[in-house]
């Protein structure tokens, strides 16, 4: 994705006079009438949990048409393998492929309990834009939290906006909290597996991990592992 990445900023910069100037003029302009409108968005993904480190994150922009999940439906194997696991290639992957997509990245590693990191991206957004930001709870069998398909399309230049963003559970792994199952520093143990061991099989709110200290034994995670909503914030500022 990195070289993708700096073929696009390239590209701004030979363009950006052009790009001001079209900005200008298309105040009044509907959305759909070929008028090319380059956008560039900061995304800051902070990390609010106490002892959840997040996997790299992934981050979308995309035209309506495409979403990271859907809530109550099976989640994607992109999905499944970045809340399992923590792997975001899938998932950018697959979106890179859809008609919808505009621009996407991948954070530059792991975001620490209080830590944040800023990703850039920029697009022509003349058919809309929205963003979708996913990230792993690594101290959890199939946790994640980001946004899905937040429209972007009436921040104004130099304007943020903040989403404060719950934890999901991907519905593709049980929660059993067990020696084995869980990625991150807690356990060490398996990331994606294929099978889907929750029988639901369906993406919904995340209700919570338990712990050992809470009564659940067998569990790896001791109660700085739990958090409550929202576990992550994600400002957008609109840099031009
Ligand atoms: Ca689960
Ligand atoms: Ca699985």
């Amino acid at each position: 994705m990195s070289l993708f990445k700096i073929d696009l900023r390239t590209a701004m910069v030979t363009g950006a006079i052009g790009t001001s100037m079209l900005l200008t003029g298309c105040g009044s302009s509907s959305s759909h009438d070929n008028t090319v409108d380059m956008r560039t968005y900061e995304i800051s993904v902070s990390n609010v949990t106490p002892n959840q480190p997040f996997s790299p994150v992934a981050v979308i922009l995309h035209t309506p048409g495409y979403q990271a999940w859907v809530d109550g439906e099976a989640a994607s194997s992109a999905l499944e393998i970045l809340a399992e696991e923590g792997d975001n290639s899938n998932l950018l992957s697959n979106a890179g492929d859809h008609s919808a997509y505009l621009a996407g990245d991948s954070g530059a590693g792991i975001i620490g309990p209080g830590s944040s990191e800023n990703v850039q991206l920029e697009a022509d957004v003349q058919n809309g834009v929205n963003l979708s930001v996913v990230t792993m709870l690594v101290n959890t069998n199939d946790a994640y939290t980001g946004i899905n398909a937040s429209s972007l399309a009436d921040l104004a230049s130099g304007d943020s906006v903040s989403f404060r963003a719950p934890v999901w559970d991907a519905g593709t792994e049980d929660n059993t909290e067990a020696a084995g199952t869980i990625p991150g520093p807690a356990d060490g143990g398996e990331g994606f597996n294929a099978a889907r061991s929750d029988n639901s099989d369906r993406v919904r709110f995340h209700s919570g991990v338990i712990s050992n200290q809470d009564g659940l034994s067998g569990s790896v995670l001791t109660a700085d592992h739990r958090f409550d909503n929202p576990a992550a914030v994600i400002t957008i500022t609109r840099l031009n």
